[in-house]
């Protein structure tokens, strides 16, 4: 870290603070921290730095506040609750954000709802996180907010005055300029992310992306450097692009993978399965994520090659996501229906091709999974990054595993190499690299996925926010990390299969 900013505190803002809220049976409130890997590489970094972590809690009950503050004492960091109306969280959450930024930034145009009222509720609720960070924050902070849900507040920070660095991290894919102008608001998002000091993308294609769209809204837009970061000047003002694709607690994983209990767990499930090949897949309930055209695959896979069937299980699991929203219902029918059919079709005695889990596993029953199976499909249509490729990786310890992965995922660009790569809208393409994996040799399932583990391994969280917190903290282009440079320029030259590739202009 920067010597001369050593005095910084560190704030995160985030659309939904990072805790899960649960009532006791006394009907206390009560908070525990969430699992996820961000939660776990940022909170050291809170602790020590004097932090806060401001957000959502998720709900307006009454006592949220006061339990947000017995979790920070707790936690060693602050959390600083953001509360929003329900107007509010239907306008800029179940409106602008999941109907028009969420589709649009995976390429997905026909579920976009453009209704005026959204953004309006968007500016609001931007308005209010803000609130909440001029009010904990002074000059001195580094501030990094987190995620689409929350572009303006750079901007609207700027306006009350306050001149603290701002960070900004996009975990979702940045489209193409084409798609992306489609927004009615595309300027005032534009021009209101290029008041953050530095933006994070996944990969080197949002960056891009993001890139293209700037031009066509400012013409004498001028990128500068090459490797990780890169300088901007549009429109009179100077950001910094980045990739920084996002990772995995790699050694927690590991450590898990390691646990007599999960072994055990493993064996069981493989038991279960009388040692069949095991394909695997774990997803929120997504449009984006392929679920149904994985099982076309499946269907596929069977056609062509018959003697597939009676060897294999894919044990898909199904996280409950958004469930209010008709289109996510309708999504979850036409899944059941799918799995329905192709038991219906090739079941035999003692032999269902599908498993279907509709339910959150606990985090040490996914780790099991992860272990007992052959072969993860990770297939989505358009991925930011996808965790759940980088866990299967690193909970794969005896490295016989084989990831199948989309190319519309963020992971290809750094895994497109030791993974069997797919187009997941080709399902005859998917059935093919099922059968692939079926017969693949132990020497090449070990040396492709001890390639990805060395990858996910080195690249792993506590990478990202360095790499992130570097970058961000650092003054002049000459202070960015150079020791990956060589990484850096082989990803731009290799950024995964020639047909996803945009050339850096
Ligand atoms: C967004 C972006 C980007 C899955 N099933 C269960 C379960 N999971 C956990 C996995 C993994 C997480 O959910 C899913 O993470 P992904 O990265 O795959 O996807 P999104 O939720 O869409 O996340 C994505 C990410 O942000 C980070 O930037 O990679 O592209 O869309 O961690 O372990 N966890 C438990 N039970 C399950 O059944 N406990």
């Amino acid at each position: 870290m920067h010597a001369t900013h050593a005095k910084r505190r560190f704030i995160v803002l985030s659309n939904r603070l990072p805790i899960s809220i649960s009532r006791n049976e006394n009907g206390e409130l009560s908070a525990s921290q969430g699992a996820g890997g961000l939660v776990t590489a940022l909170a050291p970094v809170l602790k020590n730095r004097g932090g806060m972590w401001i957000g959502w809690p998720g709900t307006n009950e009454e006592g949220v506040a006061a339990m947000c503050r017995s979790f920070s004492r707790e936690a060693g960091y602050f959390l600083q609750p953001v509360s929003l109306t329900e107007a509010e969280v239907e306008g800029f959450y179940r409106g602008f954000s999941n109907e028009i930024l969420w589709p649009l930034f995976h390429e997905f145009q026909t579920p976009c709802n453009f209704l005026p009222s959204y953004w309006e509720a968007y500016c609001t609720a931007n308005e209010k996180f803000t609130a909440a960070a001029a009010a904990a924050t002074t000059n001195d902070d580094f501030i990094w907010v987190h995620d689409y849900h929350l572009m303006l507040v750079a901007k609207m920070l700027k306006e009350t005055g306050r001149t603290s660095r701002l960070g900004f991290f996009l975990h979702i894919p940045f489209p193409p300029a084409d798609i992306f102008l489609k927004i009615p608001w595309r300027r005032q998002l534009i021009d209101a992310l290029l008041d953050y000091d530095l933006i994070g993308f996944q990969t080197l294609r949002d960056r891009h992306n993001f890139f293209e769209a700037v031009k066509r809204i400012h013409r004498g837009a001028v990128r500068k450097g090459r490797g990780q970061v890169v300088t901007l000047t549009a429109d009179g003002r100077t950001t910094r692009l980045g990739a920084f694709p996002i990772s995995i607690d790699f050694g927690a994983f590991v450590q898990k993978a390691r646990r007599v209990q999960n072994q055990q767990a493993a064996q069981e499930i493989r038991a279960a399965f009388d040692n069949r090949f095991l394909l695997f897949g774990a997803d929120r309930l997504d449009y984006t994520k392929g679920v149904p055209q994985r099982l076309d695959a499946l269907r596929s896979a069977f056609e062509h090659y018959p003697e597939l069937r009676g060897k294999l299980c894919l044990i898909q699991i199904l996280v409950p996501s958004r469930e209010e929203v008709p289109r996510y219902r309708a999504m979850k029918e036409e899944i059941e229906r799918l799995v329905g059919e192709i038991n219906g079709r090739y079941s035999t005695p003692g032999w269902a091709p599908v498993h279907f889990v509709y339910r959150n596993l606990p985090h040490e029953e996914l780790i099991a999974y992860y272990m007992a199976s052959d072969m993860a499909l990770v297939t989505p249509l358009r991925d930011g990054m996808n965790l759940v490729a980088k866990e299967y990786a690193a909970c794969n310890i005896r490295e016989t595993g084989i990831l199948c992965l989309s190319e519309f995922a963020g992971a290809a660009m750094e895994l497109h190499r030791h993974a069997i790569m797919v187009n997941p809208f080709d399902w005859d393409g998917v059935g093919k690299a099922i059968r692939d994996g079926v017969f693949m040799d132990a020497a090449q399932r070990r040396r492709r996925m001890r390639a990805i583990r060395a990858v996910v391994r080195r690249y792993d969280i506590f990478w990202w926010v360095d790499a992130f917190l570097e970058a961000a903290f650092s003054t002049h282009l000459e202070d960015f990390p150079q020791n990956e440079a060589a990484y850096w320029a082989d990803l731009e030259q290799n950024q995964g299969p020639p047909w996803d590739v945009a050339p850096e202009s």
